[in-house]
């Protein structure tokens, strides 16, 4: 990797005490070797099965698996009830902050009773086992209550990120046949309600499926009403009886479906399933984040509409009997310090979040979080994107004191749980590196013709062997799942779309998606190794790194940075300074084509640079589809900064 910071050569071994503590310790790499499927057999008995599987894997049929054969369990009573029957009703579930202020406080007890009264109304509205049940929430309770509530009763889950549009619920809704639409009035963004019940009035006139939407009143805004269609949710869903007996479903019942936009058009229903989905999500947050549930206190940052908070929300923490936070609104709202009084308010002690928020709260300065108190972290996770040196330093120092390890977890919403990470109390951390694949999961780097790569090399990042929580094909579509993602080496490697280099020590670097690693004169590099080095100097606070077609070099690098508050935008002269930086940083071959000084970079609502923009940009072309950026006026920022025919 660059030699950018001058630090990437240290090392940070895991803190003693923390080691000496954890849950697991260096001999679990071996274990899971020597018996791969016995290692997850012992993993899966971590849940509560009403009947025990006759076969852990089946992989008969490549690449269609089954998990824990003959398994039945009920998710919902794993992530719930056992643990208030094991005494720990009285046991906080969740500590939830809305934007606006107000809290909420769920202990397990208290969500047993919520999820047993959603369903039973759910039954009452004639929601079968293996019927499709649409979320589009905001960051509440009744978000996670509703997601349990069809666990339960084997509804099949789908849930839409509040801040997708109309168009985008009505597809999701269309594909994947849902009967019921979960919503509510609206929810707190960046202090004020944000609406969402028109978007569902909208896309629900468009699709022919469901029979009814069921609101949660949050913000009191006023809503259309179609009667016989809708109801509230505190008519139905409060008046029912908080009794209810959990059926034990399949292991390989199909507990929810996540939509993930790929680089064709229309976005793909990811299906995950139970057994061997929950035995995945709760071992790895036990062992990544070492979770200890009578001590930690738990925040990972995501919304429940990405994977992420499906995982690390709700299925892996409540799994476990962990007590998490859920924060409703943005990091700057009502101040630039809430994340960090949130922490200081619960004593969060293991805080989950993206690279993009890191580089944010560095953008507005180390003095904010100084004025916390955040002395109760002592585990940090990265996840959703490549976390560049720089950041992970700052991370580990502004927030994490410079005492807490930072686990940079490396997954996918295919995926469905952690697959390439260190484990904190195990692993000496290298800044930016993932390092390590996941006990019992098989990771290798590839060259185009499939053929494993040896120590110091680049290349494709695959999966060798089924996982427990691997997706099970694509919602109605076997042909894409196995063209997509079983195709490229065969029926029995999966192909995750990343770039990845092996250094030295065979630890694993995420490049980002092959599609952002550029070949400049048959050079193979990094977006975000070009990144990392930028946002090293120290006037640059954000980049994205393109690489946009050449003449003659096949791609040139093209880069966009956003100055750090204190740096004038000194013009020429300081493009010049950062592609010098760069070339001597990563070698004359990377050095920038172009580098253009913006105000914001576009991204997606998930957080991640939309570099298929930024090509159209540094190419030239007419603008792509904007729709799923947070804000498509950035888009315009940027244009109005380049010159007419650059
Ligand atoms: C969990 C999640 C998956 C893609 C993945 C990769 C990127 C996620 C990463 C990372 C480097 C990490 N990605 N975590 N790259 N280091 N720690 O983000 O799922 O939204 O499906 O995105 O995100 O490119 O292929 P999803």
């Amino acid at each position: 990797m660059s030699e950018s910071t001058g630090q990437e050569g240290r090392r940070f071994p895991a803190p003693e005490q923390l080691a000496a503590h954890a849950n697991v310790g260096p001999d679990v790499y071996a274990q899971a070797e020597s018996d791969r499927l016995a290692f997850w057999e012992t993993q899966a008995r971590r849940l509560t099965w009403s009947q025990e599987w006759d076969q852990v894997l089946d992989w008969s049929n490549p690449p269609f698996a089954k998990w824990f054969v003959g398994g039945k369990l009920n998710v919902a009573y794993n992530c719930v009830d056992r643990h208030v029957e094991d005494g720990h009703g009285e046991q906080v579930a969740y500590h939830w902050e809305g934007e606006p202020g107000d809290t909420r406080t769920i202990t397990y007890a208290q969500l047993q009773d919520d999820v047993c009264r959603a369903a039973n109304a759910l039954l009452e509205l004639g929601v079968q086992a293996g019927d499709r049940v649409a979320i589009y929430m905001p960051m509440i309770p009744e978000a996670v209550v509703a997601m349990l509530a069809c666990a339960r009763i084997g509804a099949v889950h789908m849930v839409v990120f509040g801040g997708f549009s109309a168009d985008a619920l009505a597809s999701r809704i269309t594909d994947s046949g849902a009967v019921l639409v979960i919503t509510s009035d609206g929810g707190y963004r960046r202090g004020a309600p944000s609406a969402l019940k028109p978007a569902v009035d909208d896309a629900v006139g468009r699709t022919d499926s469901v029979r009814n939407v069921l609101v949660v009143r949050r913000t009191q805004q006023d809503v259309e009403w179609t009667e016989g269609r809708d109801l509230w949710w505190h008519d139905v869903v409060d008046r029912q009886s908080a009794e209810h007996t959990p059926e034990a479903f399949d292991a390989e019942h199909p507990l929810y479906i996540m939509y993930t936009s790929g680089t064709t058009a229309s976005p793909k229903g990811i299906l995950h399933t139970s057994g061997g989905y929950l035995t995945q999500v709760a071992y790895s947050h036990w062992a990544s984040f070492d979770l200890k549930p009578d001590d930690d206190v738990f925040w990972t940052s995501a919304d429940i509409g990405w994977v992420t908070g499906h995982s690390y929300i709700v299925y892996g923490p409540l799994a476990n009997r962990a007590t998490s936070i859920m924060y409703e609104g943005t990091p700057e709202t009502p101040h630039r310090g809430r994340w960090f009084e949130i922490i200081e308010k619960y004593k969060v002690t293991i805080m989950y979040t993206a690279p993009t928020v890191i580089r944010t709260f560095m953008k507005w300065g180390e003095d904010i979080p100084a004025k916390f108190d955040l002395s109760s972290l002592r585990v940090l996770g990265s996840v959703g994107e490549p976390i560049n040196p720089e950041a992970w330093l700052w991370y580990h120092e502004h927030i994490g004191g410079g005492r807490c390890p930072i686990v940079d977890t490396w997954w996918q919403t295919e995926t469905g749980a952690h697959m390439i990470n260190p484990l904190p109390g195990v692993t000496d951390l290298k800044p930016g590196s993932a390092q390590t694949p996941f006990p019992g999961i098989s990771a290798k780097v590839v060259d185009d013709e499939g053929n494993e790569l040896g120590d110091d090399s680049t290349g494709l990042l695959v999966l060798t062997e089924p996982w427990p929580s691997m997706l099970r094909t694509i919602w109605g579509d076997d042909d894409r799942y196995v063209d997509t993602y079983w195709s490229r080496f065969g029926k029995e490697v999966y192909f995750a779309g990343d770039g990845a280099k092996k250094d030295d020590d065979g630890d694993i670097w995420l490049l980002g998606r092959v599609d952002d690693v550029m070949n400049v004169s048959g050079h193979r590099i990094s977006t975000t190794e070009v990144e990392s080095s930028l946002v090293a100097h120290p006037t640059v606070a954000e980049a994205a790194v393109v690489g946009a077609s050449d003449p003659t070099t096949g791609q040139g690098i093209v880069a966009f940075v956003i100055l750090r508050g204190a740096a004038e935008d000194s013009g020429d002269e300081l493009v010049q300074q950062l592609r010098n930086h760069v070339a001597k940083d990563i070698g004359p071959i990377a050095k920038p084509r172009q580098i253009m000084v913006v105000q914001e970079l576009p991204k997606t609502r998930s957080g991640k640079i939309m570099r298929r923009l930024l090509r159209d940009i540094a190419e030239n072309r007419e603008l792509g589809d904007v729709t799923t950026l947070t804000d498509s006026s950035v888009m315009n920022l940027i244009k109005d900064k380049l010159p007419a025919s650059s």
